[in-house]
């Protein structure tokens, strides 16, 4: 049999999505904005390093494996609201009479959600973002491969710090989508700040935004979705001192250190820290930190909020239409605003 009738009668040529990076863990500029970010951050009275330090190839990939576990509910329960809600959610772009939509996915990972969300919103050019940039050049690849006609552009970018997008990011009609409720990461302010610098014209000049965002609820699910059982959140918080060592030339031990996962009620978030197990010092080229048994690094904050109070502050920054959807347990809402 022959099996070159098998082939396609005409191979596409390989594809690739344009790829623009803006952020080189190896320059000289960069490295030294996160030397003195990670050292003040480690040097401070109540030490703190930013959750952004997470996403290292290895970070990204645990991040990944937590997203798949049982207690960590908010992936499958926004991807059960995006399921349910596709349709009305690209009625409401184009009620907002945005036709050839600009997609920005902020913190792209391995876009996957895009990807289901793509065939439904029809963008005409899609533009994933990401700190972690090798992972997201694979990623945009992958994409490419699954929609060979879609105009793509990865930006390999720390947006946390600004909104100011490449040139080769269409103009109009941008519609960011930022879900997983990363925006819980900032605090309420600073998520304010970040919203501003969306809406800002001479920024994101964002026609849109579709928002994935954690709700409020009882502190045992929430502290359970921060603490598994197989440990997969505990690595994932530990690795950030694998990380920071890479980056600074520091002596972490993993081994010395415990994660801990606790809901703060009175600020509505969820914080990680990681905790000595012992009295201990920690060196790098230049510096050093003792920490004594029992003391912390806060890692991160994850705020939870309701309906109403992130409805308000989507008002605050600029967004004046404002539609949500949730799942039957009003556990997570996916927001739809526009300017
Ligand atoms: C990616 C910031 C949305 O806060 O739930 C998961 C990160 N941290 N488990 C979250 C995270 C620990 C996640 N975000």
């Amino acid at each position: 049999m022959n099996l070159a009738l098998k082939l396609p009668a005409l191979a596409l040529p390989a594809t690739s999505p344009q790829f623009i990076n803006r952020y080189n863990e190896t320059s000289g500029k960069q490295t030294l904005n996160m030397v003195s970010e990670l050292t003040e951050g480690l040097n401070a009275a109540a030490a703190s390093v930013s959750p952004k330090y997470f996403y290292d190839a290895l970070g990204s990939k645990l991040f990944e494996a937590i997203t798949e576990l049982d207690e960590y509910y908010p992936t499958r329960t926004e991807a059960g609201i995006f399921d349910a809600a596709h349709t009305s959610m690209a009625n409401a772009l184009a009620d907002a009479g945005i036709t050839r939509s600009c997609l920005i996915d902020l913190g792209a990972g391995n876009c996957a959600k895009a990807s289901r969300l793509i065939p439904h919103l029809q963008p005409q050019q899609y533009v994933p973002v990401d700190i972690s940039v090798g992972f997201l050049r694979d990623a945009a690849e992958q994409v490419q491969s699954t929609f060979p006609a879609l105009d793509i552009v990865g930006v390999g970018m720390d947006f946390s710090t600004g909104m100011v997008l490449p040139a080769e990011v269409q103009q109009s009609d941008r519609v960011f989508f930022y879900p997983g409720s990363s925006l819980g990461n900032f605090s309420p302010d600073q998520a304010l700040a970040f919203l501003q610098r969306m809406v800002d014209p001479a920024q994101g000049a964002a026609r849109g935004l579709l928002l994935g965002i954690d709700l409020v609820k009882d502190q045992a699910t929430l502290e359970a979705a921060y603490d598994d059982a197989l440990g997969v959140t505990a690595a994932f918080n530990k690795n950030l001192l694998r990380h920071i060592n890479r980056l600074l030339g520091s002596d972490f031990d993993a081994r010395q250190w415990r994660h801990l996962a606790l809901f703060n009620e009175s600020e509505s978030r969820i914080e990680m820290h990681l905790q000595a197990q012992k009295n201990l010092s920690v060196h790098w080229p230049g510096g050093e930190r003792s920490f004594r048994g029992g003391e912390r690094i806060h890692t991160e904050n994850s705020y939870k909020y309701t309906l109403a109070s992130m409805s308000a502050l989507l008002r605050r920054a600029g967004f004046t239409q404002i539609n949500y959807w949730t799942d039957p347990k009003d556990w997570f809402a996916v927001f739809w605003a526009a300017v």
